[in-house]
């Protein structure tokens, strides 16, 4: 196989203009206007409103190219676009070759007979995508459709290009992906699918007579209940290979897409080659349909093991020639991968079970990097999933209303041991399942599994964002249309499990997120399933609240932030600097999203008097927030197996649920997210007047001051560890302490008994607790008992000081939530926005350079 990429010599006007004007490809339209300064950066301010009517007109693309003399060798040649972004006219050499519609497919179409000697033009029309849905809607209006705009569901296009609450409206155009032409001399690798077959060692207890080893193994042995390593356990794992080629006749007579292809070789000659994690290679030369591993190398999940890849590569084989037609080569890892659904005393359990292990998931929901999806690329994406794997994250779930992340970001998991919960996309939108419709995403369907399956990292598919959810409200907002309930259930429950069932039967599916396994049946139960919550930000409950809610696996729950001053500089003036400015809040799309953050604020800190201080105070916020929300899951560990916050990331710079914001930085819930996703972790179930407080900002009367700690371990082995706790006053002084050894079985937590802290004075007395494994401090935190606004903090003299790569950290009292910045506020510390027990720590830095250091703690808000 040859293959050409077209990425030269583009050029791209607005249809009707005289003149083009140089464009890049893969790009879009506003890239391509910001790079010849035809508008301005449209984040900036309010420049969005500027932006979006440029996306109601029509833009073409053209660019020649020669065939080079290989490909006129071949027996077919193909034209392939990676993504079009969406709605497209293609022509090659004048004359019209093809529509597009559908920016979540991979579209090929056959050319060879169309190319010519010298020059080809290619000529891309992109047809507006808001004209579009414009026009759909007032011809057959579709109701449900929950952030974006009018007609939007008919559209398969990232739905949160059209704005969600957390997104602008730049429903940008563009081929985003690679333009190539292939070449094809006999026939190509259509795909290979890997399934895998893992067989444990017997013990000798569990082993019959008169049988071999191998015969018992085949058998499925009795999984085992106790704990043990199952590295050891494993005897080998079996991939089997199917592998599909298309002949160059089959290919030659296509005009449609990729997947039209459904004449197949019977019986492909092919070679495979498996290169193990250190290097060695074995080569298979009989068209194998079946490779054994002997002492298999198992990936697992960030903070579980290690991440061994395996790479395989297939090698078409011309029978007739010698040679090699076509190679399909990716990595893989060796892993079982599922979610457990096991009956018991709360309902059904729904957990991510790893090579036989089930995990507790830690992570967030993971939306795309860029309102202009053509800017992400791998190296950005590297350094947010690196974010989260150095966070402690062991998942991310691919939300469903933006795209298919490219084939990097899923190298990027595997690589990292970030499991990833994969939406297809669909979120919060009525769709009307027409047969073209059908079509159309049956093929998307089918592009993706095909171009994702074979990930280590892919843990489980799943039908939709909150559709079934939505659907099933009995006041019936989101739709009054019968039909379109039965359209739900043949997407959801029979078409995409349809497809799988023939593309990759292995990895896990579930209807939608929250669900309970489909069926419109209590989707959002919290005794099964996955669950969103949304009664803390949305809802206005205090940060308690989570502590009264034992959901299965929360697969959504959050609370908004504003991004770093830095990062506001960037889309604001000075005069724009304050929360409730129209700047600020056209960078803000959760409804009442500002008021909601002075509405925590007003019960948690006292009031902020600086815009920077705003920032802090609302960081720390969603930090506390969320720490409130996983270490409760995490010291229900069994019944509650999973705390993924909404939202990692963002796509511009805004105020939002994100942990990381648009240009990286890490907002305080990161630093939280390190400790409160830490594989050993010790937290505190303290009691006090803020958890008595029913409502947010009334002070109850009668309340308990107690402690009750917790220590968790998310790891495969046994763990000693000592655990410490001391009540102390304001100055940080020692009123009363207590130690105690543990053995912390693997995968446990571990409750202490609780203490009473009658004498605690709720304003004046705070609690500090560590855990310590191996002589080193592996957690550690604080806690109160009443809001901090309340607490009567000193003043604390935090000094900071460089020693080498190291920050020398010293307060002379206790100090929290300590936050050092460098100027550029690209800092990368060890641990930041801690508390300091009037000590002195040193935090290593990990990036940026330490000039121009500020320090700010709790005590400043005010
Ligand atoms: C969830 C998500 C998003 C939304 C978020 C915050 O339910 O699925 O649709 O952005 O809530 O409101």
């Amino acid at each position: 196989m040859v293959q050409l990429r077209i990425d030269q010599g583009w050029q791209m006007r607005e249809c009707g203009a005289e003149a083009y004007m140089s464009a890049q490809v893969p790009g879009s339209v506003y890239l391509d206007l910001l790079k010849n300064g035809r508008i301005e950066d449209p984040f900036y301010r309010d420049n969005e409103l500027k932006t979006l009517p440029l996306i109601d007109r029509d833009y073409e693309y053209r660019t020649v190219f020669q065939v080079p003399a290989e490909l006129w060798e071949c027996g077919a040649v193909l034209l392939r676009f990676d993504g079009i972004d969406t709605l497209a006219a293609i022509y090659l050499n004048g004359a019209y070759l093809a529509d597009t519609d559908n920016m979540h497919r991979i579209w090929e179409f056959s050319v060879k007979e169309r190319l010519q000697e010298g020059e080809n033009e290619l000529r891309i029309v992109l047809h507006s995508p808001t004209q579009f849905i414009a026009k759909s809607y007032a011809e057959d209006p579709i109701e449900g459709d929950a952030n974006g705009m009018k007609g939007m569901p008919r559209l398969r296009k990232a739905h949160c290009m059209f704005g969600w609450d957390w997104a602008p409206r730049l429903p940008d155009a563009g081929i985003f992906r690679p333009v190539s032409l292939i070449g094809v001399k006999q026939a190509r690798l259509d795909s290979v699918y890997i399934a895998q077959k893992h067989e444990k060692q017997l013990s000798d207890e569990t082993r019959q007579p008169g049988k071999t080893r191998s015969q018992e193994a085949a058998q499925n042995a009795p999984e085992k209940e106790v704990l043990s390593d199952p590295e050891q356990d494993l005897v080998r794992v079996t991939l089997e290979l199917t592998v599909k080629a298309t002949p160059v006749s089959a290919l030659c007579g296509v005009c449609g897409t990729a997947n039209d292809l459904n004449e197949s070789l019977t019986a492909p000659s092919y070679r495979v080659m498996l290169t193990d994690p250190d290097g060695n290679v074995r080569v298979y030369g009989d068209s194998p349909s079946k490779i054994v591993v002997e002492e298999p190398q198992l990936w697992w999940p960030n903070g579980l093991g290690s991440q061994p890849l395996y790479t395989v590569r297939v090698e078409l084989l011309d029978e007739e020639n010698g040679g090699v037609l076509d190679v399909w080569e990716r990595r893989i890892g060796l892993r079982t991968m599922t979610m457990q659904r096991k009956k018991d005393a709360y309902g059904e359990s729904f957990a991510h079970e790893v090579n036989g292990r089930a995990f507790f998931a830690m992570g967030a929901d993971y939306i795309p990097m860029d309102s202009l999806v053509a800017r992400v690329d791998e190296a950005r994406t590297r350094k947010f999933l690196e974010s989260a794997r150095d966070a402690h994250f062991n998942v991310v779930r691919v939300w469903g209303g933006g795209y298919y992340p490219d084939d990097f970001f899923f190298d990027l998991c595997d690589e990292l041991g970030l499991v990833v919960w994969q939406d297809f996309m669909f979120a919060c939108c009525v769709y009307e399942l027409t047969e073209a419709f059908e079509k159309n995403i049956t093929e998307e369907f089918i592009d993706n599994v095909k171009r994702i399956r074979h990930h280590a990292s892919l843990g489980l598919w799943c039908g939709n964002n909150e559709m079934e959810l939505f659907l099933r409200d009995e006041r019936q907002v989101w739709c009054k249309n019968p039909l379109l309930f039965s359209d739900y259930i043949k997407m959801y429950e029979y078409i995409i499990p349809k497809v799988l069932k023939t593309y990759d039967p292995q990895t896990f599916y579930w209807p939608a997120s929250p669900s309970c396994g489909g069926g419109f049946d209590n989707p959002n139960d919290e005794n099964r399933g996955d669950v969103h919550y949304w009664k803390v930000w949305h809802g206005g409950l205090p940060f308690a609240a989570y502590r009264k809610l034992f959901p299965r696996y929360m697969s959504e729950f959050g609370f908004e932030s504003l991004p770093a001053l830095k990062t506001v500089e960037t889309f604001t003036e000075p005069e724009d600097r304050n929360l409730f400015s129209y700047v600020m809040e056209k960078h803000q799309r959760c409804a009442f999203g500002n008021g909601t953050v002075m509405r925590y604020m007003e019960q948690t800190f006292l009031y902020p008097t600086d815009f920077d201080m705003v920032i802090y105070a609302s960081q720390l916020m969603q930090a506390e927030a969320m720490r409130y929300g996983v270490e409760h899951f995490r010291r229900n560990r069994g019944r509650c197996m999973g705390g993924v916050i909404w939202q990692f990331n963002d796509c511009w710079p805004v105020a939002s649920w994100a942990m990381v914001d648009y240009f990286g930085r890490w907002k305080a819930v990161m630093y939280y997210a390190k400790r409160f996703f830490a594989p050993l972790m010790l937290s505190c179930e303290e009691e006090g007047m803020h958890t008595a407080a029913p409502n947010l900002n009334v002070q109850p009367f009668e309340y308990e001051k107690s402690i009750r700690l917790c220590a968790a371990n998310e790891t495969l082995s046994e763990k000693n560890v000592t655990v410490f706790w001391e009540l102390r006053d304001a100055s940080a002084k020692i009123l009363r302490s207590e130690s105690r050894e543990m053995t912390l079985p693997p995968l446990s937590a571990n409750w202490l008994e609780k203490t009473e802290l009658p004498e605690a004075d709720v304003f004046e007395h705070y609690v500090s607790y560590r855990m310590e494994a191996d002589g080193e401090v592996c957690s550690r935190g604080t806690v109160l008992f009443c809001f901090p606004k309340y607490f009567r903090f000193r003043k604390p003299e935090i000094r900071v000081s460089v020693e080498g790569d190291e920050l020398v950290v010293a307060s002379d009292c206790y100090a929290k939530g300590v936050r050092i910045l460098n100027e550029n506020d690209d800092l990368r510390l060890e641990d930041n926005y801690f508390d300091l027990n009037g000590e002195t720590r040193r935090v290593k830095i990990l990036s940026g350079d330490p000039a121009g250091l500020t320090v700010k703690s709790v005590y400043d808000i005010r």
